[in-house]
Parts: structure tokens; C-alpha cells; sequence
């Protein structure tokens, strides 16, 4: 009762008494002062509580309204009109859906979600989503997935869509390329959707870094976004996912005034209710209160006012207060005589309350969500919200199905039902009041036809008129060139040619200063996005925070401890760095908004998202495959890498896999570079490739080890950069000996690949080549696309995967060596032709312990690398297999264990 004016809404009995009240805490303070006052408030409180006067706790407010009737805004629009277009589009969405799944059994799509959603789309559409027709930034809205029949019917009907194209939904093959995606996926449809949500929760944590960095760019002087605001919408249901509330408090932190949620609290989720003996309504108030947010609650339609303007003993409020959610599906469900015998029976005071309305009237009593008028007034409030420095959130409480008649309407298996028959088609229509636009002899059958009105219809022009003066059509994904970017100068890149010389350095020291050339390249520097959750001084990064600065909305309002030194902690408005803090996900949610700056804002901008490899892939990976939905660009950069490589660290830090997750990432280019100046060369190709002139959307992944070692010059072949990119070249060529061996390594097994080949050659006169196995999957992909061309192309010359083709170049057994697990080489296992294959990997759980004891554990170092050759040497029968024996011996390997991957 203490917020927003609610207790406005309650009828005040003894306003004399409540004066004299209002009079002595006046008195109190102009005498004593506010502390005092404050003082005789708590002592009230306490005294009230223990009287047993219960008191809210000042993040939740009673189950009403938040904004008074007398506080709604006059509407601007035409209520008829559009309650007249939205009755075409919550037709067009189920007939799409049903139709559907008349021509494919089981294709799926669903009804129920947007039925509950139209009003809280259709305010946004008419009323408050910004376009972006004008060349500005517009609105982002990020849809609730299940919700997509809905946006498909209102492009249907601005006539962006065709009945054929409707008639697509779910059939995406069936039309290469003009399918109607399930939801909302802008890889499947790149000039419509701009955001994918689908996956419960990562739309709203995207949302919410999607809008710092609309501030990022603000700040940082690279777009005027200040009239841009983010709106998400989310299912009361997918509140549970972590990712979904797990970042509020970042939105308030950082006055993200531009955000909005809407939650579409219909109350259930798929199986059931979402909170049947509690108030979803009333746990998210307190959630987002207490996470700083100006919350709005459109719980109760128009209809509810009289009702409480007339509960003088506050028994409505208590209703509406102690009823929980299961009970309030159950109305949803039931007929108005229920209602009445049990919501309003029990007491007689709230029985008499509504003795003059009939049991229709009780059943039609509607929710806030489905209450245009109240949806106006929250959604101003919210656009009005723009420099309080407050995010908000419209809690809009629906009926799951609203609209699609008793079998369907807040039913528990609501969210699952796809098919309507003819009946329930018929009640459809006569419950939006269609039988003009669509009379009974169009229905034959249950196929439902689909209605648009005329170009020259009222509603047509009415509808157009409002996005033409909003900004053009939404969702609409173009990709302008509104601020390109100019790709940097090669000397930017070079500096890594050269080499360590003498000085030990590793991959990761290497990035670290290519990140500041670039950041430092006077026209490409300011695109660069380093982002980092708070691991920059493991990686050695934090050299970076004094020179590019840590992004900081307040500026930095303190003297850092570390004023005095070169390096210190500086955080300032225009800062460079996202420094995220402990949240792989929020990190990821940033690089998702930076790699698709070039669509959303029309500026590319260039992120570097640096973590530790470990808890990349593994820990958000559905972000990750998100990104790639996204059509994101950018590199992700995973340090710390390898399963011996990171010593010390142990089980659950060890990364020996991010390769094999990531190679199952589409679009995503994996790279293991060994050399600083493989590094360079990839991250050089790859932003070529991605913001260059003809750019693809597409993402890099690269490990970075922390080992330092002497970085080699970069070999002078005129293909090498080209090698590099390929996955496979030459590395250096065999001292000249008696048998042959080819040893692929990659990263930080470079090592152990080398001294093998010295102590071969020293020792068993064997010549081993090396080859440096920059990227598996590239040349996995390679050749899986040359094996399908020959198995469609039996009569023509059958062609060479290029992987083929280079190992054709080099002799004696393969073996490849890898600080991953086994199945990483492994991709190209097949393309070896009539060679012997052996991977070395590091498969199994990570252990604390040094990196030479590691390496011995998971049988990857120089010993085991001999040993390998030697074995493939012997069962070719090129040397004896007592020379196996010897070796084996000679370096102490342990034989009669079960190996790393049981131990
Ligand atoms: C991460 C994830 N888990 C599960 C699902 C499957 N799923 C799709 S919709 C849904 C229920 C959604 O309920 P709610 O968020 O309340 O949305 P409503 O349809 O009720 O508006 C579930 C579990 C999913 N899409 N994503
Ligand atoms: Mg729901």
C-alpha cells in the first residue's frame, strides 16, 4: 500500500480520522524532524504487526491495479477499430496454426500463447514500437517465441505476408528459403525476425545487455540511441529460467529507463499452473521491486473498478488478495454461478457486492491483460518512464487461450492443443464477431479460411496509418551500413609476424596486444568490443583497463586502489571494455548485442569476448547457439585452454573439450592456433570475412593457452596465411632418415609434437614432418561437402577433400596430438585415405598437478608421441616390435593402468 498511489483506489471511511493522522505526522516532522518521524513509523509498523494488521512488505503492493482508474490517460486511439483489427489477426493466427496441422499432422505451432498475448502486442504495434523507416535505431522487440503465429498474422495483414506464405508456417522446405520459421529465428528468416527468444529465458537476458549497450553506443559516442527502447516479452512460466531474472539487477544498476518487460502472466506454462498455491503476479512484484524496477500490474479489467470502489471493509481486496493462482484458472474455466458461490460467496458483504450482476456478467468479469484501456495506461507509464533512470515492468495477468472458447481457454493442456474442429472454428469466429467477414458458407469444412481486409477497409488504413506514423513496419531485420566500418591496417597484424624472439610468450600475450593494435587503429579502433567477465588478470588483460578503460555508465566516483600504478582499475562513461563481472551468460547476452550491431543499429561493431574456455561452451552454450541464430559476429576468444595446458586448476577448470562442442556449432569457425602468429592471421581473415566487402555471418572461436614458449616467425610460404585458414599446413619440414612419419599437433601440443620428432630422429631414425593442425572442423566440413558432391555425382571424377590432398603430401603413419580430447583430431579420421590414423588426447577429467605430470597422465607428451609412431612403425612392419618395447622402457611408461579416460 505504500507505492504508487494504489491505496487510492480504496475507499477511505473516516477521511476526518485519516486527516488527523495525516495532520500529526506533518507535526511530527515540521517539529521533530524526519528522523523522528521515521522513527514513530517503524514503531507503528511493529506495533501494527504485532497486532496482527498485516502489513505488505514494501517490494509487493495488494493484488490490484497499480495505476487508479482516475490516473488512466485519455486513449488516442480508435478502441473499435481496433478491437476490429485484432479480432483479424487472433483469427488469421489460429487459422494459421490449424491449417497447419491439417496438412501435417504433428507440425505443431501454437494457439494458446498468443491468444492470451494479442492486447499486450497489439498496444505495442498501434501505440508505442518505434519502426525504424525514419534511418533512426527504432524500437527492439524481442517477441515471445510461442507467440509467433501472432506477429505472422499482423504481417499477413499489413501485407507483408501472403496466404501462401502463411500457409508455409512449419514448412520450411516445402518453399526453400520463404518457410514461416516456427519462431523467431533470424538465421531461418535474416529480413524479418531480429531476435531470437525462443529458448525460454535468453530472450529477457539478452533484452536487458541489448539495452546497456544501446547506452555502450550512446556513451561511447558511436549512435544516438537515446529514443530507442527495448521491449521483451516473456511468459510468466519462463520467469523460472535462471537467465530470465538472474541479471535484474544489472538493468537498474545501470538506469536502463529504455528497457521494458512485459510478462504475460496467463498464469500457467506448459504442463500446469506456474504457481498454483502461490501468485506468480505478486512473487515477480517483489522480485523486480526489489531488483529496482518500477513495476506496473494489470491485473484487473474495468469492470473490477465499481467493484472496488464500493469494498468498504476491504473483504474484495482480501479476496483478491488470499485467492491463489490455481483458483483463479479454475474460474477462468468455470461458469459465473461458481464464481459467485465460491469467489464472492463466502462472505456476505461481497455477495451482496455483486447481487446485481448475472452469472454471464461474473464469467465476462475480464482480466487487466485483456483490457485495452489498461494496457494503454501501463504501457504510457512505461514510455514515460524514459529518464527516471528505472526500468519497468508490465505484469499483465491473462487467460492462457483468451478467446478460443471453453475447450481450449486456461485449460491445463492449454499450451499443447493445435487443432480446432469445425465447432470450435465456428465459436472462434462468432466470439470475434466475424460473421460478416467470414460467414458460415466459408467455413465448410475445418479448414478455416483466412480473412484480410480490403487495402480500402477502414481497418487496413487504420492499421497502416499507425506503423507509417510509428516508423514502418515491425519486425522488419535490415542490415544498413548506416555507420560502416573501415577494416584495420595490416600493420596492425604483422607486429605478431615476427615472432617472440627470445622471449617467452604465450598465445594469450600475443592476443592481448593484437586487441590493443586494433583497439589502438585510428579508424577500426573504436568498433572493438573487449569483453571479459571478470578474468582479465588471469589472462593478463588487465594491461588494458588503463589505456582502453572499463565502460562505466557513472563514470568511476571513487579513487581506485591502485590510483598510483600504470595499470590501474579505470573505469569511465566512454570506457572500451565490458568488464561483466562473474556472468558467462550476461557476457555472452553482450557479445550477442555487439555481433549483431551491423543489423540492429546499421553499426558494425567488432566484440572480443575473452573467458576461460572452461566455461564457455559447456556453461552457455545455448547462448552460443543463440548467437549463431542471431547471425552474431565477433570472436570468442577461450583462454586458459587445454586440458594440460591450464596446470594446477584441476577437475572442473581443465578444458579438453570446448573444441568438440563448438565444432557442433553451425557457423561458428574453430581454430586451435599453436603461434601468435597463427592467431593473427586468423583473427586478420576473420574480420575480413565478417566486415569486409562481402560479409558473412558468421563467428570465430579461438583457443588461447597460457604456456609461454618462443614464438616462431611466421613461415614465408606465399599460401601461409591461406594454410592457416584451410586448417592443415606443413609446419617444418624432416631431417632426412631411414622410416617416415607424419605428426599433426595443434595449440599447445606443439610441443610435445616437436621433441618427438628430435628424439625420433635422434634416436630410431625416423623422419618425422609436422604439420600444424590450425582447425579439424574446417577441414572436417571441407571434406563432408566434397564426399556428398561425388556420392551425387557418381560418373564425374570423384574429388579430393583437401585434407586428402595434403596428407597425400607426407608419408609413414599419422599421428596427431592434441592438449583435447581424442575425438577432436578425430574429425578427419576418415580422410586419411589407406594411412594409419592415431590420435593422442587428452579425453578424461582434469587433475591438479603440474603440466609435465599431467601430460604423462593423459599420455600426450613427447614420450608417448614417440611411442605412438614407433607402435604404427612396427605394425607396418618397418622396424621391430622390440624397438616399441625399448622405448616404452626407456621412458618409464606405465603399462598395466587403465588410462586417464578411467582413472
Ligand atoms: C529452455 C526451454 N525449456 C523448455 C522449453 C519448452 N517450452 C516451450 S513453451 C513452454 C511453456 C511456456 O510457458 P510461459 O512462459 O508461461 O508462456 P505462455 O505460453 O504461458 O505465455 C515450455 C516449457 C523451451 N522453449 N525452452
Ligand atoms: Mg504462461
Amino acid at each position: 500500500m505504500l507505492f504508487d498511489g494504489s491505496v487510492h483506489q480504496l475507499p477511505d471511511t473516516d477521511p476526518d480520522e485519516t486527516q488527523e493522522w495525516l495532520d500529526s505526522l506533518d507535526a511530527v516532522i515540521d517539529v521533530h524532524g524526519k528522523v523522528r518521524a521515521r522513527y514513530l513509523l517503524s514503531r507503528l509498523l511493529e506495533k501494527a504487526q504485532q497486532s496482527q494488521v498485516s502489513f505488505p512488505a514494501t517490494v509487493s503492493t495488494p493484488y490490484v491495479n497499480t495505476i487508479p482508474r482516475e490516473h488512466e490517460p485519455w486513449f488516442p486511439g480508435d478502441e473499435h477499430i481496433e478491437r476490429r483489427i485484432r479480432a483479424f489477426i487472433r483469427w488469421n493466427a489460429a487459422a494459421m496454426v490449424v491449417r497447419a496441422n491439417k496438412h501435417a499432422e504433428g507440425i505443431g505451432g501454437h494457439l494458446s500463447t498468443f491468444a492470451s498475448s494479442a492486447s499486450l502486442y497489439e498496444i505495442g504495434f498501434n501505440h508505442f514500437f518505434r519502426g525504424k523507416d525514419d534511418g533512426n535505431a527504432g524500437d527492439h522487440i524481442y517477441f515471445q517465441g510461442h507467440a509467433a503465429p501472432g506477429i505472422y498474422a499482423r504481417a499477413f495483414l499489413e501485407g507483408r505476408l501472403s496466404e501462401n506464405d502463411l500457409d508455409h508456417f512449419r514448412r520450411e522446405l516445402a518453399r526453400p528459403g520463404q518457410g514461416l520459421s516456427s519462431y523467431p529465428h533470424p538465421r531461418l528468416m535474416p529480413e524479418f525476425w531480429e531476435h531470437p527468444t525462443v529458448s525460454m529465458g535468453l530472450g529477457p537476458i539478452s533484452a536487458i545487455y541489448h539495452a546497456r549497450f544501446n547506452r555502450y553506443l550512446m556513451n561511447r559516442q558511436l549512435d544516438d540511441t537515446s529514443n530507442s527502447r527495448v521491449w521483451a516479452y516473456l511468459g510468466d512460466g519462463e520467469t523460472d529460467e535462471p537467465e530470465t531474472l538472474g541479471a535484474l539487477s544489472l538493468a537498474s544498476r545501470e538506469h536502463l529507463d529504455n528497457l521494458v518487460f512485459v510478462v504475460n502472466c496467463n498464469l500457467q506454462r506448459l504442463d500446469g499452473p506456474v504457481r498454483g498455491n502461490g501468485k506468480i503476479i505478486q512473487e515477480l512484484e517483489a522480485v523486480f521491486r526489489g531488483a529496482g524496477w518500477n513495476v506496473i500490474k494489470v491485473i484487473w479489467g474495468s469492470k473490477w473498478d465499481n467493484l472496488l470502489a464500493q469494498d468498504k471493509d476491504g473483504v474484495l481486496l482480501n479476496q483478491m488478495n488470499s485467492t491463489v493462482d490455481g483458483e483463479f484458472q479454475r474460474y477462468t474455466i468455470e461458469d459465473g454461478n461458481y464464481i459467485r458461490e465460491n469467489f464472492f460467496g463466502p462472505d456476505p458483504r461481497l455477495r451482496q457486492m455483486v447481487a446485481h450482476l448475472s452469472d454471464d456478467d461474473l464469467s465476462t468479469l475480464p482480466r487487466g491483460g485483456h483490457d485495452y484501456r489498461k494496457l494503454y495506461a501501463a504501457y504510457r507509464a512505461a514510455a514515460q518512464n524514459l529518464g527516471s533512470g528505472r526500468p519497468t515492468a508490465i505484469l499483465c495477468k491473462t487467460v492462457k487461450g483468451w478467446t478460443l472458447g471453453p475447450d481450449i481457454e486456461g485449460r491445463n493442456a492449454t499450451h499443447q492443443i493445435k487443432k480446432m474442429n469445425a465447432e470450435q472454428i465456428r465459436a472462434l469466429r462468432d466470439r470475434l464477431h466475424l460473421n460478416d467477414e467470414i460467414p458460415d458458407s466459408a467455413l465448410v469444412g475445418d479448414v478455416p479460411p483466412y480473412f484480410r481486409p480490403s487495402e480500402g477497409s477502414v481497418e487496413y488504413q487504420y492499421l497502416m496509418e499507425r506503423r507509417r506514423a510509428l516508423g514502418g513496419s515491425i519486425p522488419k531485420r535490415i542490415v544498413r551500413a548506416r555507420r560502416p566500418l573501415e577494416l584495420p591496417a595490416d600493420t596492425v597484424f604483422s607486429e605478431l609476424d615476427g615472432g617472440s624472439g627470445e622471449q617467452s610468450v604465450s598465445t594469450t600475450m600475443g592476443f592481448t596486444r593484437l586487441l590493443r593494435n586494433l583497439a589502438r587503429d585510428e579508424k577500426f579502433g573504436s568498433r572493438v568490443v573487449p569483453i571479459i567477465p571478470d578474468e582479465a588478470r588471469t589472462f593478463g588483460m588487465d594491461s588494458l583497463f588503463r589505456e582502453l578503460k572499463i565502460y562505466a555508465s557513472q563514470g568511476q566516483k571513487y579513487e581506485p586502489v591502485d590510483h598510483d600504478m600504470l595499470l590501474s582499475y579505470t573505469e569511465s562513461t566512454d570506457g572500451q571494455i565490458l568488464e561483466e563481472g562473474i556472468t558467462e551468460a550476461g557476457s555472452m547476452a553482450s557479445f550477442i548485442a555487439a555481433g549483431t550491431s551491423y543489423a540492429v543499429h546499421g553499426v558494425p561493431m567488432v566484440p572480443f569476448y575473452t573467458f576461460y574456455s572452461m566455461f564457455g561452451f559447456q556453461r552457455v552454450g545455448d547462448l552460443i547457439w543463440q548467437a549463431a541464430d542471431s547471425r552474431a559476429r565477433g570472436f570468442l576468444m577461450g583462454a586458459t585452454a587445454g586440458r594440460t595446458t591450464l596446470l594446477g586448476e584441476g577437475l572442473q577448470h581443465q578444458d579438453g573439450h570446448s573444441l568438440v562442442l563448438a565444432g557442433t556449432i553451425p557457423f561458428c569457425q574453430v581454430y586451435d592456433p599453436s603461434f601468435a602468429y597463427e592467431v593473427a592471421t586468423i583473427i586478420k581473415h576473420g574480420i575480413e570475412r565478417m566486415y569486409g566487402d562481402k560479409p558473412e555471418d558468421v563467428f570465430y572461436y579461438l583457443t588461447l593457452y597460457n604456456e609461454n614458449y618462443q614464438m616462431p616467425v611466421r613461415p614465408s610460404t606465399p599460401t601461409i596465411e591461406q594454410d592457416i585458414m584451410n586448417g592443415l599446413y606443413k609446419w617444418s619440414e624432416a631431417k632426412p632418415a631411414q622410416h617416415k612419419a607424419t605428426i599433426l599437433f595443434s595449440g599447445s601440443a606443439h610441443a610435445a609434437a616437436r621433441a618427438a620428432a628430435e628424439e625420433l630422429h635422434a634416436h630410431f631414425d625416423v623422419s618425422a614432418e609436422l604439420w600444424s593442425a590450425t582447425s579439424y572442423k574446417t577441414l572436417r566440413e571441407e571434406a563432408v561437402v566434397t564426399e556428398r558432391w561425388n556420392r551425387l555425382h557418381p560418373t564425374e571424377t570423384p574429388r579430393v577433400p583437401r585434407v586428402t590432398q595434403l596428407l597425400n603430401q607426407t608419408s609413414g603413419p599419422i599421428v596427431a596430438v592434441t592438449d583435447f580430447v581424442r575425438s577432436v583430431p578425430e574429425q578427419i579420421g576418415r580422410y586419411v585415405g589407406a594411412r594409419t590414423f592415431t590420435p593422442l588426447g587428452t579425453d578424461g577429467m582434469g587433475r591438479s598437478d603440474t603440466r609435465e605430470a599431467l601430460r604423462d597422465h593423459f599420455e600426450v607428451d613427447m614420450p608417448h608421441v614417440v611411442v605412438t609412431v614407433l607402435h604404427e612403425l612396427a605394425l607396418s612392419g618397418q622396424i621391430d616390435k622390440s624397438v616399441v618395447a625399448d622405448a616404452i622402457s626407456r621412458y618409464g611408461i606405465q603399462t598395466e593402468t587403465l588410462g586417464a579416460l578411467y582413472a
